[in-house]
């Protein structure tokens, strides 16, 4: 058996895990299955709280103990009427790392930083980054427009070196990576680490319905698209019936309250009951090459593969072609 590689940045030595990727929170989707399997596989599973109910938050952290003894953390979308809740179950539930999402996390972070949780938010921007790193965010996440569900207007291209020059504190990239060749590219920025959610849709402990995992695996580069940014939230999600009408809509200057409306409930609808062409089904840009389903840790151990390979036999043939005619 070839050895996996191991890498360490100041996002392994921060958390003590193996392996420099964070699974995204995905609303409605990541659960105690997918995360306790994320983190037994040596990166940073995370349970989404998305809008569910303290009481099936508090089932979902207890299991993942139950399944993991390895650290795993929340997502904590801030949009959730639940979020003072979702604070005292971190503090309850001794939870030692969260990230957030679709708001500014700064009002929470002092009393998180003094029960010692790492606190990690999503950022879009370089404003909202260093916003966070003002009042004590651990790390950053810069989440580019590739990624899937909610979203800012910057690609991870251009968003996460910005980031990089404007904080100190260190920075995860998101949004389009899917293989060693991101997960390499992202570390050329400057990154410490990666996050992902669309490559992991598609794990067999990832619980989501059978017809979401099929809009994956069948999607091509194209099949994504972005409803909402009329409304101020822009959500990517795959191309079906729910889009087109939610687009028609926007472009005919539809009540921005009616549109809102229609997105409300639909991410569980295709998440849990497989309703795939009414439905949200929320989806990175990459979904376009996650063809196969795997486990969590050949996941895992095949990026940081395809990364180490990327890195022996690209960069270094580059550094050393440099000056001479390269055929690429
Ligand atoms: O949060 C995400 N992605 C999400 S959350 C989600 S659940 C949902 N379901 C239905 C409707 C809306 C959401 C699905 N996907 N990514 C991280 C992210 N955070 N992207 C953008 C932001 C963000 C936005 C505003 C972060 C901070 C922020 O601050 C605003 C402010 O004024 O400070």
């Amino acid at each position: 058996m070839q050895e996996i590689p191991q890498l360490k940045t100041k996002l392994t030595e921060m958390l003590g895990i193996k392996y420099p990727i964070i699974q995204g929170g995905m609303a409605w989707i990541a659960d105690a299955s997918l995360a306790s399997a994320v983190s037994n596989a040596g990166g940073l599973g995370m349970i989404a709280c998305g809008n569910q109910k303290p009481d099936e938050l508090r089932k979902q952290i207890r299991d993942c103990k139950e399944k993991t003894d390895k650290i795993f953390g929340l997502n904590v979308m801030l949009m959730s009427r639940y979020v003072d809740d979702i604070m005292q179950m971190i503090e309850d539930e001794k939870i030692r790392v969260i990230t957030t999402g679709a708001g500014n996390p700064g009002k929470y972070i002092p009393h998180l930083k003094e029960l010692g949780v790492k606190v990690i938010p999503v950022a879009g921007s370089v404003a909202i980054a260093k916003r966070v790193a003002r009042v004590g965010a651990d790390a950053v996440i810069a989440e580019g427009m590739e990624s899937g569900g909610h979203l800012g207007e910057m690609t991870t291209m251009a968003l996460v070196p910005q980031v990089i020059d404007a904080v100190d504190i260190p920075v995860i990239a998101a949004g389009g990576i899917g293989d060693g060749r991101g997960m390499a590219a992202a570390f050329m920025l400057g990154a410490c680490g990666v996050q992902m959610g669309t490559r992991f849709l598609t794990a067999h402990e990832c619980t989501v319905s059978r017809p979401y995992k099929d809009a994956i695996l069948s999607a091509k580069d194209s099949s994504t698209t972005v409803t909402g940014s009329m409304a101020g939230h822009a959500i990517r999600v795959i191309k079906n019936k729910l889009s087109r009408q939610i687009q028609q809509l926007e472009k005919h200057g539809g009540d921005p309250e009616e549109i809102v409306k229609l997105g409300v409930g639909a991410l569980k609808r295709a998440a849990y009951e497989g309703d795939v062409e009414f439905g949200s089904v929320m989806s990175g840009q990459i979904a376009g090459m996650v063809n196969k389903e795997e486990s969590c840790r050949e996941i895992i151990e095949d990026m940081m593969r395809d990364t180490a390979d990327v890195f022996r036999n690209r960069n270094i043939l580059m550094a050393e072609d440099f000056g001479k005619d390269i055929q690429a």
